[in-house]
């Protein structure tokens, strides 16, 4: 499958990609011009001078001289970047940015120990202390992403020695971990080596990466005494990870058996990496119960514990998942990661089984919280996704200071930015999928794709302006005389949704979510039409936080009011029960939105100074309401804004 996107929404986030972003994150891991790094939350303990993501594989490669500095997982920022780059070098090539990721492909070869082991912490700072610390330590979560990022890179490139680097390392965990006598028993307290392996195995076609892969997620459930036995050994001696040591069960994801498990829990972004590899062996292996624990944790997750904008993660306290229905709107975490990690799930799930609300929750988390998780200039980042922030109370409560009002330049933990990088420059990957013979088209956006289908040549020309408007057309073409096979997403968030096939008005008849339609002549066109409302949402009452409270969507996209557009004081404004909405195209604003106004009420303080009264203290006014798409929000400097707002 051969991907080319033509719309103008997604191109400039991939020009963004690749003109900011790339060069950006370069200038950061390579230390390079006086970007500040905020700490994700107040915490004088997180480092936060510099990246030296790079340096520590200049320093681990003898190459230079000097100390081990940053997060312990600092590698991975380095490996993302690497896969990022690749995905922008399949786009089109580009002499300069090849030639800085081949360099860095030698730099990480040559920090590699000759027997494969990888990751500069050790290697610098406490090489005794290699695999010893695994619930801490993240070396196998590092590995992981470097799997990620070498099968990538070697697909687009064919730079082999970015393979074999890959591959002696996961010989060498192979070595070391595993069922067998003499081996380490356990697993990485941070999944993510799993979804390494299930790649490493496909671009290299090793069983044995497979089955380390299964190894990993099945061991998980008696990580415990793993952890406890290493925890044992290390008595003494200061922790690799100041304070992670003490962190629960669930944080580390071995409160039991993967596949026994029913509800999503603990560290959000562990959860949801854990899921995304037992999806994919699932459907590897058609290991049935692998399956159903998947489909037991997704139903969780978006039943239950799932924001609005596709966010995950309703607490700081361990980035976690807490309980069925707290969705706290200005505590939550909502870690970018989380959200590019629940992507990768939907993505597997729908490998799995193709249904329409897997790739509406893609939908949902890639167009509010991955979006909104960068700045409209590809250069600030945010790590938390609040869906209501004030800046005053951002800056003065502790329970809310990860939640920041403006996104920061650079984060001291900085997961998030080039986790976003790689997901925008590889978004051409989600659109389509091919299963069992038929074409899946997954996400609406305009592009160019060829496929090779039982022999026969496809393309495929998708045409539309969403999420602007919901109007889809695809122009299907072939030389043979094999009937092709398609499947439409029809969104669940649409309605009276009509269609045609060469002109002619066609009923959308729906099954898991896809109007499934067929295309026999050596051009068809298949149009399918979702017009696009602003619509009204409501939380089930569980949700304490939205109760009384309504949140606006257009298509995909959840909408938000800044005080920039209303006036400060977000809390007293109120949308009317039967408010008539007002679309307009503002192509100055925020890049080109279209907001939505509409007259409302604000409730107007009269009190005499006191806290409290015996009688209503506030008179109700009329007020116009400007509301703009969630993603663009934080762009107009700092800025209270909000998600759910008071009905009236
Ligand atoms: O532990 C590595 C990364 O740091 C996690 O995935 C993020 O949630 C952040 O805690
Ligand atoms: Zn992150």
């Amino acid at each position: 499958m051969n991907v080319k996107i033509t719309e103008d929404f997604w191109k400039n986030y991939r020009n963004l990609v690749r003109k900011e972003m790339i060069p950006y994150q370069w200038n950061v891991l390579n230390d390079i011009g006086g970007i500040n790094i905020e700490r994700e939350r107040a915490d004088d303990t997180i480092p936060n001078e510099k990246s030296h993501a790079i340096e520590n594989f200049k320093i681990a490669a003898g190459r230079t001289k000097g100390e081990f500095y940053g997060y312990v997982f600092q590698d991975s920022d380095v490996y993302k970047w690497l896969e990022a780059a690749a995905y922008v070098l399949r786009e089109d090539d580009d002499e300069d940015l090849r030639k800085k990721a081949d360099d860095i492909v030698d730099l990480i070869a040559e920090a590699q120990q000759p027997d494969g082991y990888l990751d500069t912490y050790f290697i610098i700072k406490e090489p005794e202390r290699k695999f010893m610390t695994l619930r801490e330590s993240h070396e196998l979560y590092c590995a992981g992403h470097f799997f990620e990022a070498a099968c990538a890179y070697y697909a687009v490139t064919g730079n082999k020695k970015v393979l074999d680097t890959a591959i002696r390392l996961a010989d060498c965990i192979d070595r070391h971990f595993g069922a067998e006598e003499g081996k380490l028993h356990g697993s990485d307290g941070h999944p993510e080596v799993e979804i390494g392996l299930m790649k490493l195995y496909a671009v290299t076609g090793e069983k044995r990466y497979l089955r380390l892969c299964e190894y990993f997620i099945g061991v998980r459930g008696e990580c415990h005494k793993f952890f406890a036995e290493q925890d044992e050994a290390e008595k003494g001696m200061t922790p690799i990870f100041e304070g992670m040591r003490h962190a629960d069960d669930t944080y580390f994801q071995i409160q039991e058996a993967p596949v026994k498990q029913s509800t999503a829990e603990g560290h959000a972004v562990r959860q949801i990496y854990l899921c995304t590899a037992m999806a994919d062996l699932a459907r590897e292996d058609g290991d049935e119960e692998l399956a159903e624990a998947c489909r037991r944790i997704w139903r969780n997750i978006v039943d239950r514990r799932m924001y609005i904008t596709g966010g995950i993660g309703s607490t700081v306290n361990g980035e976690a998942f807490t309980l069925d229905y707290d969705l706290p709107n200005d505590t939550m975490y909502c870690e970018t990661c989380a959200s590019v990690g629940l992507i990768f799930f939907a993505k597997n799930m729908l490998k799995l089984e193709a249904k329409g609300e897997y790739a509406d929750v893609m939908e949902r988390a890639l167009y509010n919280t991955v979006l909104a998780g960068m700045a409209l200039d590809g250069r600030h980042f945010f790590y938390v996704n609040p869906l209501e922030v004030d800046p005053e109370q951002s800056r003065k409560n502790p329970t809310k200071s990860h939640v920041k009002a403006v996104r920061p330049e650079w984060l001291a933990c900085a997961c998030c930015p080039p986790n976003l990088a790689r997901m925008l420059a590889s978004v051409d990957d989600y659109i389509y999928m091919e299963k069992d013979g038929e074409i899946f088209v997954n996400l609406y956006i305009a592009s160019e794709a060829e496929f090779s289908i039982n022999g026969e040549k496809i393309k495929i020309k998708l045409e539309t302006d969403y999420p602007k408007s919901g109007s889809v057309k695809l122009k299907v073409e072939k030389n043979g005389y094999k009937v092709v096979n398609l499947a439409l997403r029809v969104p669940g968030w649409a309605d009276n949704v009509y269609g045609q096939i060469d002109g002619a008005e066609e009923k959308v008849a729906q099954e898991d979510g896809y109007w499934h339609v067929y295309a026999e002549d050596k051009q068809t066109e298949i149009s399918l039409n979702m017009p696009m409302y602003v619509e009204r949402n409501y939380a089930d009452t569980r949700v304490s936080a939205d109760v009384g409270k309504v949140c606006i969507s257009r298509g995909p996209l959840v909408y938000c009011a800044e005080s920039v557009d209303n006036g400060e004081a977000l809390q007293n404004i109120e949308l009317l029960e039967n408010a008539v909405f007002k679309e307009n195209f503002e192509p100055e604003l925020l890049n080109g939105v279209i907001s939505v106004r509409t007259e409302g009420k604000r409730i107007v303080e009269r009190g005499n100074g006191q806290l409290y009264t015996h009688k209503k203290m506030y008179d109700i006014e009329g007020q116009s309401i400007k509301l703009i798409p969630y993603y663009a929000w934080g762009n107009r400097g700092e800025n209270e804004m909000r998600v759910w707002l008071r009905e009236h």
